[in-house]
C-alpha cells in the first residue's frame, strides 16, 4: 500500500483553494507558478507522478516529467490538456464529469432568460434610479414565449438544460455528431441545418479541435435577425470576430455568454455592446459545485495511486486502452 504523502503531485499555476489544502494534507504536493517545469529542480522532476490542475497541460510539461502517471483534470471540460499526447504516453487523464452538470444548467437557463428579456439593464435601470425618475423599464423585444430552442452538444449538460427548457413550453432540437436514442427532440446533422431551424442557440459542446470556430458567419446569418445565442461551453467555439460582425450589424439579436476565445480578455467591441449578457465564465462557480468538482479530483488521484481504476477517466485515455492495472 503506497503512502499517499510521499506521493508527488504537482500544481501548475492557480488552484481551487479548498482542494490544494485537501491536497497538499493528502499528498506531497509542489507548485509552480505557470507551466513551465524548467523553475522544477532535475529531482523534483524525476519524482512527480501526477498532476491536478484546472486550466491546460501541454506536452512540454509532461515530457518534463518522465514519471509522470496521471493528469487530474478539475473541470468536465479538458480541451486545455494534451490529451492525444497524454494517451500516446500512456498518461491518464482525468475530468470532473456529472458533479457540475446540474449547476451549468442553472446557469445556462438563467444567462437565457437573462439575454432575451434584459433583466441585467433592468435591474441598472432601477438602481440608477431611474424607475423612479424616467419610468418603468423598456418593454422587452425579446421573449422566450414562442421562441424555438438549438443545442449544439447534447451530452449530459445538454441534456439537463434540454430537461429544464421542456418546462418552459418551447420546442427544443440539437445537433450532435451522431443522435441520441433516448430523447425524441429534432436532430439536426449539421449544425448549420440547426441554425436554420431554430432561432435561439445553445452551445454546450466541449471545445478542442473539433468544434473550433464551428459557429461562424453563416452559422449566425442562419440563426437570423431574431437570433439569440447562448454559449457555455468554450469559447473557441464560436468565431467571436464573426459574433461581433453579427451582433453589430443586426444579423442576430443577442448573445449571452459565459465563455470566450481568450478568457479573462474580452474584447472592448463586446462589451461596449447593449444586446450582450457577458459572465465571467460562472457556470460552475458556486461554492458547492467546485467543491464537489475539487473531491472528484482528489477522488482519481486517491485511487490511481492507491492502485485502483480512477473514477472518471477521459474517453480518449479509455479508448487508449490506459489503465491502473496496465501499469
Ligand atoms: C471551470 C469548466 O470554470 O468544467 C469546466 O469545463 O469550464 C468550469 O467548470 C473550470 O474548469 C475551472 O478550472
Amino acid at each position: 500500500m503506497t503512502d499517499l504523502s510521499t506521493v508527488k503531485i504537482l500544481v501548475p499555476g492557480r488552484f481551487h483553494p479548498e482542494t490544494f489544502e485537501t491536497l497538499q494534507a493528502t499528498f506531497d504536493v509542489v507548485t509552480i507558478p505557470g507551466r513551465d517545469a524548467s523553475v522544477l529542480t532535475e529531482e523534483q522532476r524525476q519524482a512527480i507522478r501526477g498532476i491536478a490542475q484546472g486550466g491546460s497541460v501541454p506536452a512540454s510539461l509532461m515530457d518534463a516529467l518522465p514519471n509522470l502517471e496521471i493528469v487530474a483534470n478539475f473541470g468536465v471540460g479538458y480541451d486545455g490538456v494534451d490529451v492525444a499526447h497524454a494517451a500516446a504516453k500512456g498518461i491518464m487523464v482525468t475530468n470532473t464529469p456529472d458533479v457540475l452538470t446540474e449547476e451549468v444548467a442553472d446557469t445556462t437557463v438563467g444567462l437565457l432568460l437573462m439575454t432575451v428579456r434584459e433583466f441585467p439593464a433592468a435591474e441598472r435601470h432601477l438602481r440608477e434610479g431611474r424607475w423612479h425618475g424616467e419610468g418603468a423599464y423598456r418593454l422587452t423585444p425579446m421573449t422566450l414565449r414562442g421562441r424555438r430552442v438549438g443545442i449544439m452538444g447534447l451530452g449530459r449538460i445538454g441534456l439537463a438544460i434540454a430537461r429544464r427548457l421542456e418546462g418552459f413550453g418551447v420546442p427544443i432540437a440539437y445537433h450532435n455528431r451522431s443522435p441520441r436514442s433516448d430523447v425524441a427532440y429534432a436532430y439536426h446533422d449539421t449544425l448549420q441545418g440547426l441554425a436554420e431551424a431554430v432561432d435561439t442557440l445553445i452551445i454546450a459542446a466541449p471545445g478542442g479541435a473539433a468544434t473550433e470556430k464551428a459557429v461562424d458567419a453563416a452559422v449566425l446569418k442562419a440563426l437570423g435577425p431574431d437570433g439569440v445565442l447562448i454559449n457555455i461551453g468554450r469559447g473557441t467555439t464560436v468565431d467571436e470576430a464573426a459574433l461581433i460582425e453579427a451582433l453589430e450589424t443586426g444579423t442576430i439579436a443577442a448573445a449571452g455568454l459565459d465563455v470566450f476565445e481568450n478568457e479573462p480578455h474580452v474584447p472592448e467591441r463586446l462589451t461596449a455592446l447593449p444586446n450582450t449578457v457577458l459572465l465571467p465564465h460562472v457556470g460552475s462557480a458556486s461554492r458547492h459545485t467546485r467543491r464537489e468538482m475539487g473531491n472528484l479530483v482528489i477522488a482519481n488521484l486517491k485511487a490511481w495511486f492507491s492502485g485502483e481504476e480512477p473514477v472518471s477517466p477521459v474517453a480518449e485515455c479509455v479508448k487508449a486502452g490506459i489503465s491502473r492495472a496496465g501499469r
